[in-house]
């Protein structure tokens, strides 16, 4: 074999529209504020972006249309179905970041949360082999 499986060779990628918000800062527990993101999984890492369609004000030029509002690394992450305390929506994911910050991940078309979990847990996984 040669050196086929370097960490760029089974680069998980994926992007959609997914609602978020987050709950935890670092142990710190947060006031929920869901909106909607545009979502891109790249690298091991999860970034969700404001969309200035949702935003409630502000010009939109081509330089900011799409900004990063949260920026979250996989690395050491986990990420389970949410209990139903949590909230009263349907399809939730609880992400935990390794540093104690937490997320809901949700969207009302089931199969599209199952393809984020997928992805997502895969991506965990195969970080934490590297
Ligand atoms: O866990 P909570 O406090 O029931 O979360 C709800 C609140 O964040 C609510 O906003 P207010 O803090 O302004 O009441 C949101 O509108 C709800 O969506 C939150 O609950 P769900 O069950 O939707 O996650």
């Amino acid at each position: 074999l040669t050196d086929s499986h370097s960490s760029h060779c089974h680069q998980l990628e994926k992007a959609g529209i997914l609602n978020k918000t987050k709950v935890s800062d670092n142990g710190k527990k947060l006031r929920k504020n869901w909106s909607q993101s545009w979502t891109v999984l790249h690298d091991g890492i999860l970034t969700f972006h404001k969309d200035p369609k949702f935003a409630p004000s502000g010009p939109s030029n081509k330089s900011n249309q799409i900004i990063p509002e949260f920026t979250v690394e996989l690395r050491g992450a986990t990420l389970a179905r949410a209990s139903k305390d949590k909230s009263s929506k349907k399809n939730v994911l609880e992400l935990k970041t390794r540093h104690g910050s937490e997320y809901l991940i949700q969207y009302d078309t089931d199969s599209i949360i199952t393809d984020w979990e997928k992805i997502i847990l895969d991506t965990i996984k195969q970080i934490d082999h590297d």
